[in-house]
């Protein structure tokens, strides 16, 4: 086939199969053996069926989320080599903010590593595959590898034994670096299983399940993480950290969240995003 262009009677069809009881799975199986392109093949059936088509976990994925250890509510989580204090939990939607998940020190090497290779912020572009700059996020960012250093390998086991997630299903850190009237406007971290790039994205390790924002800095003013749908401002303090987790790619998680301006100073995080299973 050579330009595949997902058409209503397509959607029709899908939808009819779909009714006659076929798992989504069996229904991209049959368009894959007529010859639809994956991409496209997936991107239909988003369109069509919902999130829910696209949600199917790789191979070897954990069950569950990440989730700290809460049940007994004890103000200090033992995170292996830190005691990590929990400020602030909340189940539905799942937030959780930490006190002292990071030393002074350790936010400053993270700073100092990341200073060096900072470069304007990038977001899925919109109708393509790949990236592009977004007016939407006015940040300076930089990724780095997982266990690139020592430091960030210290602090990734640290996240691996206080969420109770793997380390190999986590993303690189990212580091932001926000300049006074910077922001980050509301967005979700799940990719979209409708955009034309996610099929590909999530060969790596399927979705997105939970973000940690870490804050390395304390701006003098603004810069809070806010999440509009619940009425939650978390203010940026230096050490600290907030956590939400989201079952699925989908608005009803209410994990939109967004970094609103920075007044004064800079503004610095350092972001984990953890994967379904093993992120390659
Ligand atoms: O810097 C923040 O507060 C922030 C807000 C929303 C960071 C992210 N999202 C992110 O890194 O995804
Ligand atoms: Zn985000």
């Amino acid at each position: 086939m050579s330009q595949q262009v997902i058409t209503p009677e397509l959607c029709e069809w899908i939808t009819e199969q779909s009714r006659a009881g076929h798992a989504s799975e069996s229904i991209l199986a049959a368009m894959l053996g007529s010859g639809w392109d994956e991409a496209i093949a997936r991107q239909a059936l988003a369109r069509t069926l919902g999130q829910s088509a696209t949600l199917t976990a790789p191979p070897g994925a954990t069950p569950g989320l990440p989730e700290p250890e809460l049940t007994r509510f004890a103000p200090l989580i033992d995170a292996g080599d830190r005691q990590v204090k929990v400020l602030m939990a909340l189940r539905q939607p799942r937030v959780i903010v930490f006190g002292d998940l990071l030393s002074d020190e350790e936010c400053d090497g993270i700073v100092e590593l990341a200073g060096k290779r900072l470069a304007r912020s990038e977001t899925v572009a919109t109708g393509s595959e790949g990236s592009e700059v977004n007016a939407a996020r006015t940040s300076d960012g930089m990724f780095f590898e997982r266990c690139e250093t020592e430091l960030i390998c210290k602090i990734e086991s640290r996240l691996a034994t206080l969420l109770r997630w793997p380390l190999d299903h986590g993303e690189g850190l990212q580091v932001l670096r926000y300049s006074p009237g910077a922001e980050y406007q509301p967005h979700y971290d799940y990719f979209d299983p409708g955009h034309v790039s996610t099929p590909s994205i999530l060969k790596r390790g399927g979705q997105r399940v939970a973000t940690l924002v870490m804050y390395l800095n304390t701006p003098t003013a603004g810069g809070s993480t806010i999440f509009p749908d619940i009425g939650l401002d978390v203010a940026p303090v230096k050490g600290n950290a907030v956590f939400f987790s989201y079952d699925r790619p989908h608005p009803s998680t209410q994990t939109l969240h967004g970094g609103s301006p920075v007044l004064e100073g800079e503004k610095w995080v350092a972001t984990k995003w953890l994967r379904q299973g093993v992120f390659t």
